[in-house]
């Protein structure tokens, strides 16, 4: 699905921008934060040297949406200005996400699964009724709200909005943008919001106004290495690096088919996505809980039973999951994930449910469930 929008080419701006405005029409849009900065920026060669080689080690394992390229040969995603010469300037935006719910590494029973936490999203209406909300479309609409105020200030431009499946990398540019520094896991940390922010981007043809851009924040991992040392399966290969194709959060939401059977008792009990790396870095520890209408906690996802995952059928997935950032794992995804999960659990009682999905129609599933029953029964 492309998440983007667009508005026709103005003949020319009338204002520039700064980077406190910015910031206020962003927060009037519900957003907890925003940067702005010109384009190119300064870092810009070195981010694009950093996202070609990590693409050409084949760290994107299948992720072929990364490596596409434009008819020149270039990256299409290393440089704005390769899909988007008109833009000048980008304007990034932080959404916190956070919630006082436990982390994946406090103890949890051996029947418990782990959904991360960026996909326990939900809204309440005025009613008290709860629905599942998905962050791309939560924020998505707020950068629209945020182009149509800077319409009315600035007239017409050029513009596009993304939160996430955009052409662009995201935390290059939020880290340029002065919202935090590229960190040893390699997310986007903000001193004081920390790393469970998602990142929306706007880039626009306004120009920046002259030293109006935000001031970027350096570095502040220090010696600390806690994430490089818990990540169950050595995808942060080294400070700042991630091999993507040996990530839990890839193996459970983006990987299809079947997940390397040498990587399925490092998963653990992770069933879509993984928040291992964050839960144990410093700079969540006082990080803020989100009072996001749209982001709140659906707390049946927080710490689920396996056996309530295993029992659901593909109605009750959709019913479930549908507008959930979940969905995007598929009903087969999931139940491939949960049986890995099933024989990491060292429950024998899963045993009998296995034996039914070994008969599965699903490769990924069949595979997982015969690599569990053995685990489970040797
Ligand atoms: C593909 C992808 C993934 C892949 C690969 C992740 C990765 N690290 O590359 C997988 C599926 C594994 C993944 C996992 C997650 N993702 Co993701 N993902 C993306 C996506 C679509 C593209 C990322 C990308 O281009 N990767 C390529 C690498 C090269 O880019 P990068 O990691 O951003 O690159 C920086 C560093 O690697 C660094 N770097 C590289 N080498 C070096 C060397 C040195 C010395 C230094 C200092 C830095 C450095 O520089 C790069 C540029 O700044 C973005 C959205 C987007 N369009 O950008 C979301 C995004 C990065 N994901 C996001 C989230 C929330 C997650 C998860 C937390 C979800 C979860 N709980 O399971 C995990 C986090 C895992 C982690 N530790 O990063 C958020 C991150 C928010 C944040 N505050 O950081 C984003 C921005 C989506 C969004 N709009 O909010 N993701
Ligand atoms: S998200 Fe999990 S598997 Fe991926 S790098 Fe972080 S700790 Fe490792
Ligand atoms: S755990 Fe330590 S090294 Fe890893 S991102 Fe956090 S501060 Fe940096």
């Amino acid at each position: 699905m492309c998440l983007d929008e667009s508005v026709p080419s103005s003949d020319s701006t009338s204002h520039s921008l700064t980077a406190e405005s910015v910031r206020a029409f962003a927060q009037e849009a519900g957003f907890s934060e925003a940067g702005l900065v010109a384009l190119p920026h300064d870092a810009e060669s070195r981010d694009a040297d950093r996202f070609e080689q990590w693409v050409n080690a084949g760290r994107a394992g299948t992720m072929d949406y990364l490596k596409r390229q434009s008819e020149s040969g270039a990256f299409l995603r290393a440089r704005v200005a390769t899909p988007f010469p008109w833009a000048q300037s980008a304007i990034v935006c932080l959404a916190v996400y956070n919630s006082d719910e436990p982390l994946s590494t406090e103890t949890h029973e051996w029947n418990a699964a782990w959904i991360a936490r960026y996909a326990w999203s939900s809204r309440v209406d005025a009613g008290g009724k709860i629905s599942p909300s998905d962050y791309h479309k939560v924020l998505l609409k707020r950068l629209r709200s945020l182009q149509a105020n800077l319409r009315e200030e600035h007239g017409s431009f050029e513009a596009r909005a993304y939160v996430d499946t955009g052409p662009v990398v995201e935390r290059a540019l939020a880290t340029a943008a002065g919202l935090g520094w590229t960190a040893k896991n390699t997310c986007l940390i903000h001193p004081k919001l920390g790393s469970f922010t998602f990142v929306a981007v706007l880039l626009t043809s306004l120009p920046v106004e002259a030293q109006a851009t935000s001031p970027t924040i350096p570095d502040r991992c220090g010696s600390c290495r806690r994430c490089l040392d818990a990540c169950p399966t050595g995808a942060l290969i080294a400070p700042y690096q991630m091999d993507a194709a040996r990530c839990i959060s890839y193996l459970t939401i983006e990987h299809r088919g079947t997940i390397p059977p040498e990587l399925m008792e490092e998963t653990g009990r992770q069933v879509f996505g993984c928040d291992i790396c964050q839960d144990v870095c410093p700079w969540n520890r006082k990080a803020p809980i989100s009072a996001d209408p749209e982001l709140v906690a659906r707390t049946e996802l927080v710490n689920p039973t396996l056996q309530w995952l295993a029992a659901l059928e593909e109605g009750d997935f959709e019913r479930t999951f549908n507008g959930s950032p979940v969905r995007r794992a598929g009903f087969t995804g999931l139940r491939r994930n949960v049986a890995v999960a099933m024989g990491n659990s060292g429950l024998r009682d899963f045993a009998p449910r296995l034996q039914q999905w070994v008969e599965s129609a699903d490769a990924g599933v069949r595979a997982a469930a015969r690599w569990a029953l053995d685990k489970l029964t040797s």
